[in-house]
């Protein structure tokens, strides 16, 4: 499994060859049907890590790739939900926590599957875009490989608008335009400071004792969440378990209950993408108006959510009934959900090159940190407190894409890939100093990097 065309000429003038290297990154946490986000810290498929992973294979391995999104649907809940975990039974024992024991859902939900195990939560849909993708990548090719990712295609397209139908309606049951999420796991960005006054109004109650795994495969806990952060976890697990992982339920008494602007923004662009799946699959006509519709009201509900001071959108604390003051690269949502204004886009633009992100004078790399360095929270090594994410750059330089923005986004590109080719493919990058940080061998950072590079070539 070697990736095909996927030089890059500013990458083949550096001293390291950043594309086998990244292949090799995905073949070593291969296990033949999926693919581990991470060598050890991370041993179970995750939801999105899986979508990202797939759109770097398909320039590998088209199959392989549609195999992926294969073995994580194989997990998808009755009411449409895609689990944000599927347990990995052959994980060496006691490597991951909360493990699919704690979180009990095939017991507690008929929703669940009863196997394989997963977890009761969900992650942001970046799966219609990477379906999208394989089907892009296979067209052009021989006819077995177009056949194959047709059928691919024509499979995942129900499953896709059920997941999407599942998003739209039980996590926003208001018709918002906007998806609430139970927990910051579900966010993708699981300590950001976005979370943290919501997480600091929860009162633990009668905690079940537990033991963090992450911290023996990550040698400096100061990157990673802290032990109050993991408790209010541990604690809003313990009452989405209560309420049998009932959407109606969890309406009702969940102290965590947020409208997430990030992944309602990734929501919009994958039904962007799944009106193209619908279109290619010959879907009803019916189907293509409501995906018009989500796609129309996600985009206007995300313009409600704009803060005209921070020049960037803002989460909204259903349980406060307030939004969430702080600048992250969330704050890009309408960048991301596309169909912008020339006057936002023109904002966004302002902020993502000001000193609040990616025009930062001490930056190593003009890269966006995951939270502003103008922010309290902000922390340069911790997790999503601050350090860069490649995965977040692909999402914003496939946005400026979009958006007709090409220089802005070669400039992305490039200085991802430069970060890579200096740091490995690390789970994160110390924004100031490019310090690889987290696990190391982290598969969504290498299967970006091919899609980088792809695009480079293309
Ligand atoms: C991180 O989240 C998991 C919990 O889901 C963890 O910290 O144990 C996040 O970065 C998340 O976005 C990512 O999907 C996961 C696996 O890479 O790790």
């Amino acid at each position: 499994m070697e990736p095909e065309e996927v030089e890059d000429s500013s990458a083949r003038e550096k001293p390291v060859e950043v594309s086998p290297l990244a292949a090799g990154v995905l073949r070593r946490n291969d296990l033949k049907t999926w693919t581990k986000p991470a060598p050890s810290l991370y041993p179970h498929q995750w939801s999105w890590d899986s979508a990202f992973i797939a759109l770097g294979l398909a320039h590998m391995d088209n199959e392989r790739a549609a195999r992926e999104l294969e073995t994580l649907f194989a997990g998808q809940w009755e009411n449409g939900k895609l689990p944000h975990i599927i347990f990995n039974p052959d994980a060496p024992p006691k490597s991951y926590f909360p493990d699919a024991e704690r979180w009990n859902s095939a017991t507690l939900s008929s929703d669940a599957p009863s196997a394989p195990h997963t977890s009761g939560l969900c992650q942001p849909p970046i799966h219609a875009i990477a379906v999208l993708r394989i089907w892009e990548t296979a067209r052009g090719k021989d006819e077995r490989r177009v056949e194959l990712a047709r059928s691919f295609l024509r499979d995942s397209y129900p499953r896709l608008l059920a997941w999407h139908l599942y998003l739209t309606t039980a996590r926003d049951p208001e018709g918002s335009g906007l998806v609430t999420i139970h927990h910051p796991w579900e966010s993708g960005t699981d300590n950001s400071p976005r979370w943290d006054a919501a997480l600091e109004a929860i009162e633990i109650g009668d905690l079940p004792p537990y033991t963090r795994r992450d911290l023996a495969h990550v040698t400096d806990p100061s990157e990673r969440p802290s032990d109050e952060e993991y408790d209010r976890y541990l604690w809003l697990l313990e009452l989405l378990k209560k309420a049998r992982y009932e959407e109606a339920k969890i309406y009702e008494v969940h102290p965590f209950l947020i409208k997430d602007v990030l992944f309602s923004a990734i929501l919009v662009a994958a039904n962007e993408a799944l009106l193209q799946i619908a279109q290619a699959v010959d879907a009803p006509e019916d189907d293509r108006v409501l995906i018009e519709h989500w796609m129309e009201r996600g985009r206007k509900s995300l313009e409600q959510c704009w803060d005209p001071n921070f020049k960037l959108c803002l989460d909204y604390d259903l349980r406060a009934e307030r939004p969430a003051r702080v600048r992250t690269i969330a704050g890009f949502a309408p960048l991301i959900a596309g169909g912008l204004s020339p006057e936002r886009l023109k904002d966004l633009l302002e902020t993502l090159d000001s000193p609040a992100f990616a025009g930062n004078p001490r930056l190593r790399r003009p890269l966006p940190p995951s939270t502003s360095p103008e922010e309290p929270g902000f922390h340069p090594r911790s997790y999503w407190r601050g350090p860069v994410w490649p995965v977040a750059n692909w999402l914003l330089w496939w946005s400026l894409l979009r958006a007709g923005e090409h220089e802005r986004a070669e400039e992305m590109r490039h200085a991802t890939i430069d970060s890579l080719a200096d740091g490995g493919f690390a789970e994160y990058y110390e924004p100031f100093t490019g310090e690889a940080l987290g696990a190391s061998d982290q598969s969504w950072t290498a299967a970006v990097a091919l899609d980088f590079l792809a695009a480079g070539s293309s």
